[in-house]
């Protein structure tokens, strides 16, 4: 029987409900298809013992194990799994635009720290950190998604999963603090993209309940003023 799992084939996600990292791994294996048991973490206080075994490097979520074995880092975890369930690619065939969707999933996951800035920082600095988001936005709408529907061109790809996160979180951080960045008329294309984004079944159907974030993120700002 084709669709019984052993041992050789469990996949294993371990994950924290409101992460960024984990969600795009989730979109991914949802995407493909792929079965798997989901283990919600209590991050960043209470990490289990498996969680500290899989990743002893980084100690962090998310960790997806297949078979026994672990794989840690979000963006090593989607090529794995672009490679071993290869329905629905994530990446394209061809060499050269493989390494453009590398380029634009590493460009925009190297930005996500910088774009979280302007939510724990005050006054001038705070002004600094949404300048930077305008350049940082700026950029990727004409050069890494441009005039196509996803960054992957017609279906989703590696750069959509890492970008999604300004559906789930980014888009709540902007409403805790009263900041909107990407609108129809300053960012057309990327406004154009968060609906397509957003519309898509596997992705509306596998977001964060907004007013949770929301919560959660204003219980973070409680924590650190
Ligand atoms: N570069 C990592 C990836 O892409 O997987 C980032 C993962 C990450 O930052 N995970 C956070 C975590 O596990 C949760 S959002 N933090 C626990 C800690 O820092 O102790």
């Amino acid at each position: 029987d084709q669709t019984s799992h052993t041992m050789d084939d469990e996949v294993k996600l371990f994950g924290f409900w409101a992460s960024p990292f984990s969600l795009r791994v989730i979109w991914a294996l949802k995407l493909k298809g792929v079965d798997y048991e989901y283990i919600e973490e209590d991050i960043p206080h209470n990490k289990s013992e498996l969680l500290l075994k899989y990743n002893p490097a980084y100690k962090k979520i998310p960790v997806l194990v297949h078979g026994g074995k672990p794989i840690a880092e979000s963006l090593v975890i989607l090529e794995y799994i672009d490679e071993v369930w290869p329905q629905s690619p994530l990446l394209p065939k061809d060499a050269y635009e493989r390494s453009v969707a590398r380029f634009w999933a590493k460009f925009i996951d190297e930005k996500i720290r910088p774009m979280w800035e302007f939510f724990h920082k005050f006054g001038e600095e705070q002004q600094k950190a949404i300048d930077n988001n305008f350049k940082i936005l700026r950029t990727i709408e004409e050069h890494g998604l441009g005039d196509k529907k996803f960054f992957g061109g017609d279906q989703i790809g590696i750069a959509d999963l890492v970008f999604g996160m300004v559906i789930h979180y980014f888009a709540p951080m902007e409403d805790v603090m009263g900041v909107k960045f990407i609108k129809v008329d300053t960012f057309p294309r990327l406004h154009a993209w968060m609906r397509h984004f957003s519309e898509h079944p596997v992705i509306k159907d596998n977001i964060p309940d907004y007013s949770r974030v929301v919560d959660y993120l204003k219980g973070y700002l409680d924590i650190i003023n």
